[in-house]
């Protein structure tokens, strides 16, 4: 019997309908992942009740001993995984992570350069509406329009005349390998601090499949909840000779009590991302990623920067006329396939309607597709995206999503009536 069906129905109703939505549809959100059994009984576990600011054996609260254990655990493991000289395990999320190196090195109004959120980047990397564009004066840098690979010699270029205090190098949405060296000779020539938000591709990086940027990066921030496959939060690493700034910036400076629940299912995550299956589960996604843009340009769609070297596309519709990331997210939802509206480099259309669709395979390839799916989902995309007002192919195509997702269970207990 479920104790959360007997306290609260409507909870449980929902829950056990977002569990059939996760193995019913096919899950294309890039920065999605489906997290082990594993993970989620650490994360709904006791360590939720516990208060534990501080540091293991530096708390403010008294029987932290056993909460001690998880996160010297999961830092522990991060540093083995990463290679990294310090590493803080506690922030809530990415942008927690952003907002405490940012506090740590920086002062309101300084100058910082960040890849433009309309050319991948990410609203923590300086947009005017988020905090970090309202508190320190960002300066954008972009992709080249013809390559729509970031156009490093202009960044180097800028950085010289402008010479910001930060570099923020990572993205949300740009399918290349990122240069860090190319990122370094511009902190190296400006004088700036480099930061590296590893967020989409860290699990990528941990198996080795993208050029890791710990040994040119100031500041490292990730999510665990993307590639990596852990709990949603973040997590920080830096040279030595931050640690102790950026510790105190962590706790009291932004945060209180850490989510002890959350950092021992990170603790999880990370010994996850140590197996050799994990450094096997990243090729399969790249495998996937790269399989499926192919699939789909063979089928006439352009791809933002020709393709993928990661684990996600963009799709630009900027030369179809009349048709929007919008229009395309919506018949894809109805065909039973989720992903997101996205800019694509030089839109013209605003964030909510959009020139394109950001793609990623994380999630299918949990739960164990292959190269072989891939022409089906490409298939499934393109008879949506060309049937998009008519319902009843889109309701078809949705049957024949549910009946490929049955081959590849997910979730399956959870989703037996209590
Ligand atoms: N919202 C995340 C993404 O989808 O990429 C970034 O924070």
């Amino acid at each position: 019997m479920s104790y959360l069906k007997q306290a609260d129905p409507e909870i449980y109703d929902a829950i056990f309908k977002e569990t059939e939505r996760e193995a019913n549809k096919l899950e294309l959100i890039a920065s999605e992942n489906f997290v082990s059994e594993a993970v989620l009984e650490a994360a709904g576990g006791v360590m939720t009740n516990k208060y534990a600011e501080g540091y293991p054996a530096k708390r403010y609260y008294g029987g932290c001993e056993f909460v001690d254990i998880a996160e010297d655990l999961a830092r522990d493991r991060a540093k083995q995984l990463f290679g990294c000289e310090h590493v803080n395990v506690q922030p809530h999320a990415g942008s927690q992570a952003n907002m405490a190196v940012y506090m740590t090195v920086l002062k309101p109004g300084d100058k910082v350069m960040g890849l433009d959120l309309s050319h991948g980047g990410h609203l923590t990397h300086g947009h005017p509406i988020n905090f970090s564009g309202i508190l320190y004066d960002f300066i954008g840098y972009q992709v080249d329009k013809v390559t729509e690979v970031i156009d490093y010699d202009k960044l180097i270029e800028t950085a010289k005349e402008i010479k910001p205090k930060m570099i923020v190098a990572g993205a949300s949405a740009y399918p290349r390998f990122l240069d860090f060296e190319k990122i370094r000779e511009a902190c190296d020539v400006s004088g700036a601090c480099m930061m590296v938000d590893i967020a989409h591709i860290a699990g990528l990086v941990a198996a080795g499949l993208h050029p890791s940027p710990i040994p040119y990066a100031d500041f490292v921030t990730t999510t665990t909840h993307k590639t990596l496959r852990g709990p949603r939060g973040g997590m920080i690493m830096c040279k030595e000779q931050y640690a102790a700034d950026l510790d105190r910036m962590v706790m009291p400076g932004i945060q209180g009590g850490p989510l002890m629940h959350i950092i021992a299912a990170k603790a999880v995550a990370l010994k996850e991302a140590l197996t050799d299956e994990f450094k096997a589960y990243q090729k399969r996604i790249v495998d996937n990623a790269r399989t499926l843009a192919e699939e789909l340009a063979a089928r006439g769609y352009k791809l933002v920067a020709g393709g993928t070297d990661t684990h996600l596309m963009l799709v630009s519709f900027m030369d179809i006329p009349k048709l929007t990331g919008k229009k395309v997210e919506k018949a894809l939802d109805k065909a039973g396939i989720t992903v997101n509206k996205n800019t694509v480099p030089f839109d013209p259309e605003k964030p909510f309607v959009t020139s394109g669709i950001r793609i990623g395979t994380p999630a299918i390839t949990t739960r164990g597709m292959t190269v072989k799916e891939m022409p089906i989902i490409a298939d499934f995309i393109d008879r949506a995206i060309k049937n998009r007002r008519d319902d009843e192919v889109l309701a078809g195509i949705a049957g024949e999503v549910a009946d490929l997702c049955a081959k590849f269970p997910l979730y399956q207990e959870r989703l037996q009536e209590v």
